[in-house]
Parts: C-alpha cells; structure tokens; sequence
C-alpha cells in the first residue's frame, strides 16, 4: 500500500521477478488489484498490488479505493511503500489524515519500504526513516530502490517471517489471477499513460473485444479503447492517425513480450459519455461495484 506513484508495482513486479503490474511515470496508473503469486518450495506469498491511496474525487476513484479497503481486509502481512523524494508522502505518513485514521492495518504485521533510495543521497533517507522510527509505527523500516532491487530481499524475509501457517492456496505453476485478455488490456492502458498527455490517459478505459488464436497464424486481439468525450477521440487518433498507429505499434510490442508470442492489433476508439462517474459503465467495464466481488 501507498500513496499513488510511490513505486508499489514496480516492487511488486520486483518481488514477483516478472513484470506483471504495469509500471508509468503517471499517478494512479493502478486502478485495480492486482494479484501476483511467488510459489517456493517452503512458502507461497500472494502479493496484492493496489491503486494509489488518495480521497476519491469521483466513482472511477471510489471503486479504487475499495479495492485497497478489500485487500486491507485480506492481507496478512503489509508493506507500506513511500516515495523518499515526496514531501507529502511523508506527511501523510507523519500526520493523522492518511494513514493512521482508515487506512492503517492496526493489529498486523507491517514493514515500510522507503523507496526510490536510487534517487536520494542516504542521509536523507536516513533522516526520514529516523523521523518516522520515532511514531512506532511499523514493525520495520527499510531503505530500499524496487527498480534497482536494491534492499528488496529484505521486504521479502520481513513477509516469509511473517506469513501465517496454511497449505498453499494456488500450485506452483500459478503466477497470476487474472486471465491474458486482462493484461493484454492493462499493457495498452500503460502506453497511453505514456504517449498522452493531461486527462487522457486518465479519461481512457481499455476493453478488449476480441482475443483469437488461429491454428497456423497470429493471434487476433481486437480492442477498444473507451474515452470520455468525442475532442478526446480527435486527440488519441491524432494526425491522421498518426498518434494511434504509435499506441498501436508500442502496445503490439509490450503484448507480444509479456505473451512471448506474435499477435495482430486492432485498435479503435469509442466514446462513452462520463464513463468514470458512472456505476453502469464502470460495472460493465470490470469495476466491482460489490466488495464480495473483488
Ligand atoms: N528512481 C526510482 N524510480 C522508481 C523506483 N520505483 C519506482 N519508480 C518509478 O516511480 C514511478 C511510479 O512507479 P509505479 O510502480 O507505477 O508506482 P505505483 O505506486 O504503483 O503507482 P500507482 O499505481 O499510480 O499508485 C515509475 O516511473 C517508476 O519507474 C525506484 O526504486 N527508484
Ligand atoms: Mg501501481
């Protein structure tokens, strides 16, 4: 858990040894939960990657937040992840507006990763993690760079060490939870948070319409990616489609990696009005608006 951009797909996908959660430069990139098993012979951890903590501003961001309430309920053990380099991260950690009112998990297990110590001198690090060692808040603090893996194993020892007793819930063999047409989905959904600008990737949703394998040839995936308004369409198509055929080209190459196979795509937009505050849409387009669901 954290605040949005902090880093924690990119350590879940760190943790996992595989990239499964997509990672942008973009705030509230995440905006489900995303499960990522690590089977060993002696233990199985079943990572939960959530959105972004922030106070919803509309339903799109209220059914994220529920997912971070889910998993909050579900967890055993917690890793809290900041930004090292983010002023507010550390007040909302310090202060009681965030953390410690909803969403601080009293009674488990918690280590707190302060992250992107890549991109700080340690004595600042230091400082922070001395001022925060001083609210007793976590059973352990650690400095750590998930791109680089640098501290990482600690995070790891910190949730084997910790990990209730039980039989393993998935075999070995299980990585993920969700299916390939879901990350196919979550892939193009990183390259627009990557080639667009302002509220577009923020206003896009990605549905994908048709997944075929055909004997001999090529996989088929057709999507569509959902915007809000008919101006945004003009601008993800661009130029004479000049903007669409790069979205097509970069999301064709990262689908093709994480499914280690050739694939034809097809891209087309549609404009749903307001789909983001709007239960119907949001149901339609995977967001459970029923926390049994999740
Ligand atoms: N320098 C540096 N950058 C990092 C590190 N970890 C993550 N980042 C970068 O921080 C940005 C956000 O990373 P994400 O993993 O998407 O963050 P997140 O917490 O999942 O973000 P949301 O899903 O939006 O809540 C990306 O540009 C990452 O490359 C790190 O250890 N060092
Ligand atoms: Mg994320």
């Amino acid at each position: 858990m954290g605040k949005p951009n902090a880093g924690k797909s990119t350590l879940l996908n760190a943790l996992l040894g595989q990239k499964l959660s997509i990672v942008t430069s973009k705030p509230q990139t995440t905006r489900k939960r995303i499960v990522g098993i690590l089977s060993e012979e002696d233990y199985q951890i079943i990572f939960l990657d959530t959105p972004g903590i922030l106070t919803p501003g509309y339903l799109l961001q209220e059914k994220m937040m529920d997912y971070v309430d889910q998993s909050i309920r579900d967890a055993d053990v917690f890793v809290m992840i900041m930004d090292v380099n983010s002023d507010s991260d550390l007040n909302w950690l310090l202060t009681n507006e965030g953390l410690q009112k909803s969403f601080y998990p009293r009674d488990k297990k918690k280590i707190l990763a302060v992250n992107k110590s890549d991109a700080t001198d340690p004595q600042k690090a230091e400082k922070i993690i001395a001022a925060i060692q001083e609210k007793k808040l976590f059973d352990e603090i650690v400095s750590v760079s998930a791109m680089y893996k640098k501290g990482t194993d600690k995070i790891l020892e910190f949730i084997v060490n910790n990990l209730p007793e039980h039989p393993k819930y998935y075999p070995d063999d299980i990585v993920a939870e969700e299916n390939e047409r879901f990350f196919v989905s979550e892939i193009i959904r990183e390259k627009i948070f990557e080639l667009y600008q302002e509220e577009i990737p923020y206003s896009c949703e990605v549905l994908i319409e048709e997944f075929k394998e055909i004997e001999g040839r090529k996989d088929l995936i057709r999507a569509e990616i959902v915007v809000e308004r008919e101006s945004q369409k003009g601008i993800m198509i661009g130029k004479q489609g000049s903007a669409m055929k790069k979205l097509g080209q970069l999301s064709r190459e990262g689908i093709e990696e994480f499914l280690e196979r050739p694939v034809f795509l097809e891209l087309r937009v549609k404009v749903r009005e307001k789909w983001r505050t709007n239960e119907r849409f949001l149901k339609a387009f995977g967001y459970s608006n029923d926390e049994q669901d999740l």
